[in-house]
């Protein structure tokens, strides 16, 4: 089996350090939780920016600073997210121009909780196009069975380049439930080398991580997907979630991928990753 990916999640697009006082709420503490992440085992680092006030912000010069203040403390592979309920289109496109190693790409609009989740084909499109001019690697976010059919469409139309990154996000009020057997289904129809992972956000996150992991996924955790450890019991931090993760790989004698070899797998533009 090969070696899982460790991704931490540390900020998402719904909850704030209202929420959870152990959420970064700063450029400078989103650098602090990524090397602390990083060092702990996870060698992604998927952000949604804060600025310096700890607002939700999609500022070109905000995500900048945020690639290089992670760049600098920790050679964490960065993953920015163009997800986020709320942004123009436009406004989340254009966050891949600060070079990231890796984005997501949210492939199909639907209803997310209460929110509307806008993903409009043709501009989805431009941006896995722009994402393959820039070198910066996507993860594609799968929320439902038919996004993966829409995956397959991108890789057909050349926007999408295998290794394919995966996610399938379990457990979105509007999305596909935390279940066992669609999971079994969704990796049997991944074209072969694909790497993926589940999200599982919620009362779904520690089940559904764990069998990902125990069917030879990667897998991700962080306060973007619960904010809790437990019912009742709140997350210290994003540290601590990792660290339970990376308790649960060892407990199957299973040791976190490097960051040399996940540029490897996944075919990363290296000079994304340092920044050189
Ligand atoms: N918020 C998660 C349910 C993204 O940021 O683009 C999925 C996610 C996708 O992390
Ligand atoms: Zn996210």
């Amino acid at each position: 089996m090969p070696r899982p990916i460790i991704t931490a999640a540390l900020t998402g697009p719904v909850a704030t350090k209202a929420d959870n006082a152990g959420m970064p709420g700063s450029v400078a503490e989103i650098a602090a939780d990524a090397k602390a992440c990083y060092d702990a085992g996870a060698a992604v680092i998927h952000i949604h920016l804060r600025d310096d006030q700890g607002n939700m912000t999609a500022d070109l010069d905000v995500a900048k600073r945020t690639v290089e203040a992670v760049r600098e403390v920790c050679p964490g592979i960065t993953q920015l997210s163009t997800g986020g309920l709320a942004f123009t289109y436009e406004q989340r496109m254009a966050l891949v121009e600060a070079r990231p190693a890796m984005a997501t790409l949210n492939p199909c609009t639907m209803t997310f909780g209460p929110a509307e989740f806008q993903n409009p084909p043709e501009k989805m499109m431009k941006l896995a196009a722009r994402m393959i001019e820039l070198g910066v690697k996507p993860e594609v976010e799968i929320y439902d069975t038919g996004h993966l059919d829409m995956m397959l469409y991108l890789v057909h139309k050349g926007l999408l380049v295998e290794p394919l990154q995966v996610s399938f996000v379990m457990g979105v009020r509007g999305g596909m439930r935390g279940d066992p057997q669609l999971l079994s289904w969704l990796v049997r129809e991944l074209p072969e080398g694909t790497s993926w992972q589940v999200i599982a956000v919620a009362k779904a996150n520690l089940p559904m991580t764990t069998i990902g992991l125990a069917m030879g996924g990667n897998a991700r955790t962080g306060m973007e997907d619960t904010l809790t450890l437990e019912k009742g019991v709140p997350a210290e931090s994003n540290l601590q979630l990792v660290e339970r993760l990376v308790g649960i790989a060892h407990s199957m004698q299973l040791e976190p991928a490097t960051v040399p070899e996940v540029i490897d797998r996944l075919k990363l533009h290296p000079e994304l990753v340092s920044g050189a």
